[in-house]
């Protein structure tokens, strides 16, 4: 017997509520946007802007001393556009930090790990601005946030292969399918008169999802999306050079609460096959399912993998087929064996190279070691090809014709953009956490570049310097660093203290265990020392290091997270 969690005797969440009564995501954004007494959004107002691309924060490092001078905090919106399969051309390039650069409280770009850019510290005075900067770009912020489907992933650099465009456009068709259908976004920040026909959402629903939704598109044997992490997965098969159609996997996700085994990591379990001409409907039924059966009752279970756990894979998949009218095959062979991107100089399907950059942690500035902004900016007024942004938060320089690559690598290496670091380093990833994290309990961004470095001297101790750990830290438990797909995994607990996870695999297919709990980072590098020591010595021919972990029975293997992980 499954639990109906939506039944009328339980209460539905306030978020539930809110979207109910918000006139298809309009609320009261707009008077809100009058209203010069305060710089944040009030109210329910404060959730659905969210819907639009947007979420409300203040700067952290501020609270305490705006409190003290009994000033509101330092409201400003961070924005998050929407860029399936993380394209983005020069010229919208050029437009984007001009804005960044005039209009921001903070003048960064931060690239994130599903394959987008965020803006933060833009006042509430200027975000009609940006709005219509996106619009008028080609772009917009629609469906980045809150319960729907968010910006979709795929495998990066369509310019690879043709397989590579393929799956990029189809990356993009599931996120035009699947965006609301609202008109509220375009009349409260593009100015578009209102509609008086009735707004419908024909897939989402009047209340949209019960919570976030995450896709991918992926490419064997390159899961640089972390696909395991997905609500919703297309495995590209590929026959003769060509894409004939997707295994679809279903119900990941990392997020979890300290100390609450109610929730748990979840890996994307396996549904079937399914030719390419089924992908939208298969994805529509997938979502619609989610409307209908996920828990709107409690959202920390409202995910897909808790709908799943609930009514059983069987009978969901059942009613992915009746919905999509069509039957699985069954899952075709496919295969991982990489994640991070190869950073450095590559030739593309038409005899043009690309260059992926590293970036630590996704944030695009200047700062002493590296003009990283001031050096793309450059690039981007001589490149006419694209910029690509990875799951790894990096970004590539794609299409670049052979006349171009001089000039574009002398810049890339006058601004310091081509740069040594070690695999550690490039493999690494961080949320970003504290200031702007209205969650965040501990540092990340901030913390992991100076971390990175102490570990890479615990990893030349013992000759292990060219060997790569993934390794990642999130401030809180929610996870955006995908610390739970990792080899070693950070999560934080309070100020200068972590969880610390370990055990992952490479290739993320595995999650990793706790080791130790609420440690500082002194400590954490004493565990860290020791069990690379162990490593060292006692690894098997090129054995990684999340694998030895396991074979050494250091923690118990996670293989089935509802038991194991907690336990
Ligand atoms: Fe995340 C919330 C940043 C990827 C799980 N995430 C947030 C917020 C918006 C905080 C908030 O709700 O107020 C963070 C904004 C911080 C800031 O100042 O920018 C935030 N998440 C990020 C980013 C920027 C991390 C990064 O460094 O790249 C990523 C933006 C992705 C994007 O472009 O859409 C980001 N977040 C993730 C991932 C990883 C992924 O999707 O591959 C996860 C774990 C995977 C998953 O969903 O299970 C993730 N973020 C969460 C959660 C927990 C959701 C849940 O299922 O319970 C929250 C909190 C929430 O939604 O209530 C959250
Ligand atoms: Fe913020 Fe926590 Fe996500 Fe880090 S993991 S960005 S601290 S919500």
């Amino acid at each position: 017997m499954t639990k109906n969690f939506n039944k009328s005797s339980l209460t539905l969440t306030k978020e539930e509520h809110i979207k109910e009564n918000s006139n298809y995501l309009r609320g009261t954004i707009s008077d809100d946007l009058k209203n010069e007494i305060t710089n944040g959004f009030t109210g329910d107002n404060f959730s659905l802007i969210r819907f639009h691309g947007m979420y409300q924060q203040d700067d952290r490092d501020l609270r305490i001393e705006r409190n003290e001078q009994k000033l509101e905090p330092r409201h400003a919106m961070m924005l998050r556009c929407r860029l399936p399969g993380g394209v983005i051309s020069s010229e919208q390039w050029l437009k984007i930090d001009s804005f960044v650069s005039k209009n921001t409280l903070y003048k960064t770009i931060r690239l994130t790990n599903r394959q987008t850019f965020q803006i933060h510290g833009i006042l509430k005075k200027n975000l009609k601005n940006i709005h219509q900067i996106l619009h008028k770009i080609g772009l917009d912020s629609l469906g980045t946030a809150n319960d729907v489907n968010r910006n979709v992933l795929c495998t990066s650099d369509p310019m690879e292969s043709k397989i590579h465009q393929e799956c990029y456009e189809w990356a993009q068709k599931i996120s035009n399918h699947l965006l609301p259908h609202t008109k509220a976004y375009a009349e409260i920040w593009l100015d578009q008169k209102k509609v008086f026909s009735t707004d419908h959402e024909p897939i989402l629903g009047k209340t949209y999802l019960p919570r976030k939704f995450k896709t991918t598109v992926v490419i064997p044997p390159h899961n640089d999306v972390d696909l395991y992490a997905n609500d919703m997965n297309f495995i590209a098969i590929i026959e003769n050079k060509k894409v004939i159609g997707f295994n679809v996997l279903i119900g990941g996700g990392l997020s979890i609460t300290h100390g609450n085994k109610q929730t748990w990591p979840f890996l994307a379990l396996e549904l079937g096959y399914i030719t390419l001409d089924k992908t939208l409907s298969v994805a529509q039924a997938i979502v619609t399912i989610q409307r209908d059966w996920g828990n709107r009752t409690n959202r920390k279970n409202a995910k897909t993998r808790y709908t799943i756990q609930n009514v059983g894979l069987k009978i969901f998949k059942k009613e992915v087929e009746k919905r999509a009218n069509i039957t699985f095959e069954p899952i075709r062979s496919y295969l991982f064996t990489t994640r991070g991107d190869s950073i450095g100089w590559k030739k593309d399907i038409n005899n043009n190279w690309s260059l992926t950059i590293f970036v630590e942690n996704g944030r695009i500035c200047d700062n002493n070691n590296q003009l990283l902004k001031s050096g793309l900016l450059k690039i981007a007024t001589v490149h006419k090809g694209n910029f690509r942004l990875t799951s790894n938060q990096n970004i590539i320089i794609s299409e670049i014709s052979n006349e171009n690559k001089n000039k574009i690598e002398n810049i890339a290496i006058s601004y310091g953009l081509i740069k040594t670091n070690s695999k550690l380093r490039e493999n690494s990833m961080a949320c970003v956490s504290f200031p702007t994290c209205p969650l965040a309990m501990a540092e990340a961004e901030r913390m992991l570049p100076v971390f990175i470095t102490k570990v890479e001297n615990i990893m030349l101790k013992y000759s292990m310097e060219k060997e790569i750990i993934i390794l990642r830290v999130s401030g809180c438990p929610n996870g955006c660093g995908r610390s739970l797909l990792s080899e070693v995994g950070l999560i934080g607990k309070s100020i200068g203290r972590y969880n610390l996870y370990i055990g992952g695999n490479r290739i993320g297919t595995r999650i990793p265990k706790i080791y130790k709990e609420n440690i500082t980072e002194k400590e954490i590098l004493v565990h860290l020392e020791f069990l690379i020591k162990d490593w060292s010595i006692y690894r098997k021919e090129n054995e990684h290091f999340g694998d030895f972990i396991i074979r050494k029975k250091i923690v118990k293997e996670v293989i089935n997270p509802i038991h194991d992980f907690w336990n």
